[in-house]
This record gives C-alpha cells, sequence and structure tokens, in this order.
C-alpha cells in the first residue's frame, strides 16, 4: 500500500550544481511508494543559487535559516519542518547527493515492510582520509559502550522515521547540537526504538567541490584540517555533555508509546 503522505528532508549549503538533480533522481525513484511526496530543503543560507535553483518546484519547500550555523542544526530545522508537514512517514538525507535514489527507494520499502520504527543507510565502500576515519571509530566505540551494542553507521545521515519516534529525538536534542545524528543513534538504542539497517552505496558528491565542503582541504591531504580538529574537539565534548555524562538529558530518554505501534 503507498504511503499516503511521504516527506523528504534535507539540510543544504551551497549545493546548487547537485541539488535539483539529486532531487529529480530520487523523485524518479520514491514516486510510486507514495500518494503524495513532499521536499523540504533547509538552506543554509547558501552563498550560491541553491535556493533559486528549486523555484518552480511545486513540490519542493525551501525554508531558508536565519543564519548560517552548519550541519546539526541544519539538519535539526530540516527535521523539524518536516515533522510539521505531519506525513506519515519522514526521510532525512544530505543534500550533498552522496547517495543515489534506488538506495532511497529501497531503504522506504524496507521501512514499510519491517513496520521499524527507524532504518538506517549504512553507507558502504565511503573513501574518508585515515583521520576521519580515526574519528568516525572513535565516537562508534564510545556510543557502542554506552548503547551495549555496535552501531553500524552512527552518524549516517540517511535514515526514514516514523514521526512520533523523530519527534521524541529532535525534542531531546539541543537545536544547537553538532552531531544531531550522533545522538539519535545512541537515544534510539537506549529508548528501545525498533531500529533496522540496510547497505547503501556511498558516492562522491554531486557539484563541483568533489572533496566536500564542510572540512576544508581535499581527501588527498594527510593531516587533518584544523576545521576538523576543531570540530571533533568540540563534538566529542558535545557527546559527553548531550548524551553520557551522568545525568545527562538523553540519558533517561524513552521510547513513546505511541512509537511503532
Ligand atoms: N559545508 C557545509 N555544509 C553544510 C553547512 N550547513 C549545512 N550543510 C550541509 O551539510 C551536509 C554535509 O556536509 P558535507 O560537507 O558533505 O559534510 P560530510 O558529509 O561530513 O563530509 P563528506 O564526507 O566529505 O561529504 C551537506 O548536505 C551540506 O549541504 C555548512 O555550513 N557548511
Ligand atoms: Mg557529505
Amino acid at each position: 500500500m503507498p504511503i499516503p503522505h511521504l516527506a523528504i528532508v534535507m539540510p543544504a549549503y551551497n549545493e546548487a550544481e547537485g541539488i535539483r538533480g539529486f532531487i529529480a533522481e530520487i523523485r524518479d525513484h520514491v514516486s510510486p511508494l507514495a500518494d503524495r511526496l513532499s521536499f523540504v530543503v533547509a538552506d543554509d543560507r547558501s552563498t550560491d543559487d541553491t535556493a533559486a535553483g528549486l523555484e518552480g518546484l511545486d513540490d519542493v519547500d525551501v525554508q531558508t535559516q536565519p543564519a548560517n550555523r552548519g550541519h546539526g542544526p541544519t539538519a535539526l530545522a530540516a527535521y523539524r519542518a518536516g515533522l510539521d508537514l505531519s506525513p506519515d512517514v519522514l526521510v532525512h538525507v544530505d543534500g550533498d547527493g552522496q547517495f543515489v535514489g534506488a538506495d532511497l527507494a529501497r531503504l522506504i520499502s524496507a521501512f514499510e515492510r519491517t513496520g521499524a520504527d527507524v532504518v538506517h543507510g549504512v553507507r558502504r565502500d565511503r573513501t574518508d582520509p585515515w583521520y576521519r576515519r580515526a574519528l568516525t571509530g572513535a565516537v562508534s566505540l564510545l556510543v557502542a559502550i554506552a548503547a551495549g551494542r555496535r552501531i553500524p553507521d552512527v552518524n549516517t545521515p540517511l535514515r526514514a522515521y516514523r514521526p512520533e519516534a523523530v519527534r521524541m529525538l529532535v525534542d531531546a536534542v539541543p537545536s544547537a547540537a553538532l552531531v544531531p545524528h550522533v545522538h539519535f543513534s545512541l537515544a534510539e538504542a537506549r529508548s528501545g526504538l525498533d531500529v533496522r539497517y540496510v547497505a547503501v552505496r556511498s558516492i562522491p558528491r554531486r557539484g563541483e567541490s568533489a572533496s566536500g565542503t564542510m572540512w576544508g582541504g581535499g581527501v588527498k591531504a594527510w593531516l587533518p584540517p584544523q576545521r576538523l580538529r576543531r570540530f571533533a574537539v568540540d563534538a566529542l565534548r558535545e557527546l559527553w555533555n548531550v548524551s553520557l555524562r551522568p545525568g545527562a538529558a538523553l540519558r533517561s530518554i524513552r521510547r513513546p508509546e505511541t512509537a511503532g505501534s
């Protein structure tokens, strides 16, 4: 049975070159699964034509953010804007288009088939430099210890959610969080949500700046860019304060009655 209303939300910063094509590819693959399909793009104050390039698309709502705040806060704003549409299923994916439309369709089909609260897209074939793998490995280990089980791709930006489950998570995480998806993954395990995993392809970002814009430096750099070093320290501190330390707000998160029922 098709999903009555499926909302797909994405944060975007200077993605003018790739985002329209990415949305078109998703639409092609996912439309058959839903009676109504809505896209929400949270534009993190792009300095290029990201917003202008999406004009004229009836199913795309561009929400310009009050200031440039980076991926985490923009992703949270995208989730909130998606929830405002009262969809039956909410999917988050980054606007840089590092996934293929066919995998979103597989993820959503798995979500429907299993009746899970959330399905994560687990990225395969990533070609991150060593320092990104080291950071990911450290965060995964901390989260595995706290969750009591390993979570395969703890920070994946591709997820399908039951709205009441993601509302619980969005309400629990500070709106300025740098790594909301890490907090989400841990809170999902702690609160007993039904989480499933689907392996998906990870491809280079669409558009010209193929080495990624968030961190500066190309994938061939040997040392972590200064921006990533600072981000790593801030993100680990945030993980401790928000999710790990005794008394942290997210330690006592509980599954909402309605989720999965
Ligand atoms: N660079 C950057 N991206 C942002 C910002 N705000 C939101 N985003 C979006 O956040 C997403 C992730 O950014 P990326 O630069 O790809 O970060 P990443 O996925 O960790 O890095 P890669 O693995 O190199 O792709 C993209 O969809 C961006 O459009 C911002 O201030 N700067
Ligand atoms: Mg990316």
